[in-house]
């Protein structure tokens, strides 16, 4: 066992549990997760880091848990003896809370609260300091207050998920006053990825734009396309967690690039990529509206700049055309005949070449 890196991650299973494994893994971690027990598999973004924990140099471990049962994750503490704790489970689907309101609740705030109490415990217990990280949301800004939005900005948050990672939020502070637990929050913007959940706006475009190119879809149906997000890549801000935690004091700190788009110029910039015109192809449907919509988010990561050292590498249009890249690849689109997409789409759409062979 890693006495000094032993980090449990909550969460793991989703798109930046599995980012954040790989760089802790890298940063020599033995690293423990919590997964839910489900009727198929969900630990596709995990599979290529898995080993056989039979195996002598294994160091990732997967657990059966849920934020929703505050006794396992007290025997998960137990066992584990994490030196870093991540949170990251959540039911993170903002137009879901809606419908789900009371269950999103539950995991988002409860279980947080649960797990605080569990960490609290396990902390008193046994003498370790353990480093405690809680992934909070630029949701919690909800209507706006103030752009750019930073640490200092009241929180106004508009979904029943917001609502919780508020309540969580604050836990997260309180635990570190009242108890000296090294607690941090991140107020994370929306961050992206290839390994995006299917049915968040980025990954939804990029996933349909690849399936039109394939034959296999052809129409998008999308709900508010002015609302404007703060998009960054999800790799830069799980290093970003990592870095709360390795500093001397635990603080609050909001991770963004400091740029905004709407969902129209992702489209823009998505369907340019291959030559296309999003509105041949998009459609409203107003299913996909919020009760509450967040109009916009911007944030001002200069806190996270000066004392973390930390800045985000990759551009709005690099990100989407990493995530167009990726969706096209999965369905064989990405070659032609061995050459590059992008040696092809220079003076024809991507249409044209496809149909060419
Ligand atoms: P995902 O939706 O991709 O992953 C969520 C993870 O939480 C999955 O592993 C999921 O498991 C797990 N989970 C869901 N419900 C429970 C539960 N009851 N108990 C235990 N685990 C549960 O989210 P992201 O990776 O994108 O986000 C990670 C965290 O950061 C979340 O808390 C999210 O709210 C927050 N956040 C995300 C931002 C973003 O832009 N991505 C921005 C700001 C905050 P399963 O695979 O079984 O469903
Ligand atoms: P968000 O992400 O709500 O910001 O929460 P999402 O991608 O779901 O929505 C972004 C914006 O796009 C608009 N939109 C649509 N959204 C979805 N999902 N589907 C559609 O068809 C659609 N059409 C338009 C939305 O109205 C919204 O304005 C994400 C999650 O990862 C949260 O967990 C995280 O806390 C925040 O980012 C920061």
């Amino acid at each position: 066992m890693n006495q000094d890196k032993r980090a449990l991650i909550t969460g793991i299973t989703g798109q930046d549990g599995s980012y954040l494994t790989e760089f802790l893994l890298e940063k020599g971690y033995e690293v423990h997760g919590i997964i839910r027990r489900t009727s198929t598999f969900n630990t596709d973004r995990l599979d290529h880091l898995y080993q056989d924990p039979h195996d002598p140099a294994a160091r990732l471990y997967l657990h059966y848990g849920d934020l929703t049962d505050g006794t396992t994750l007290r025997r998960i503490l137990e066992t584990v003896q994490p030196t870093e704790i991540y949170n990251l489970g959540a039911q993170s689907h903002v137009r879901v809370s809606f419908d789900s309101p009371e269950y999103t609740v539950d995991a988002v705030g409860m279980g947080t609260l649960r797990l605080l109490e569990a960490v609290r415990d396990y902390r008193h217990r046994t003498g370790i300091n353990v480093k405690y990280y809680q992934a909070g949301s630029s949701e919690m800004f909800g209507k706006v207050q103030a752009v750019p939005q930073s640490e200092t900005t009241p929180f106004y948050p508009r979904s029943p998920y917001a609502c919780a990672k508020v309540y969580a939020h604050w836990q997260t502070v309180n635990y570190r006053e009242s108890y000296g637990l090294f607690a941090c929050n991140g107020i994370l913007f929306n961050h992206e990825s290839p390994r995006r959940g299917e049915t968040f706006v980025t990954r939804k475009i990029t996933r349909a734009l690849a399936r039109i190119l394939a034959g296999k879809q052809d129409k998008l149906y999308l709900g508010n396309l002015d609302a404007k997000r703060d998009w960054g890549y999800a790799k830069d801000y799980v290093r970003a967690m990592w870095l709360m935690l390795q500093q001397d004091e635990p603080d609050d700190y909001v991770v963004a690039t400091g740029e905004t788009y709407s969902v129209q110029e992702f489209l823009d910039v998505a369907f340019g990529y291959v030559n296309l015109n999003w509105r041949d192809y998009v459609e409203f449907d107003e299913r996909y509206l919020r009760p509450a919509e967040v109009e916009l988010l911007i944030g001002d990561p200069t806190k996270a700049k000066e004392r973390l050292g930390w800045t985000p590498s990759v551009t709005f249009q690099d990100l989407v055309k990493v995530m167009v890249q990726a969706d096209m690849r999965s369905l064989g689109l990405i070659t032609v005949n061995g050459a590059s997409l992008e040696e092809h789409s220079e003076n024809a759409t991507v249409r044209e070449v496809l149909l060419a062979y």
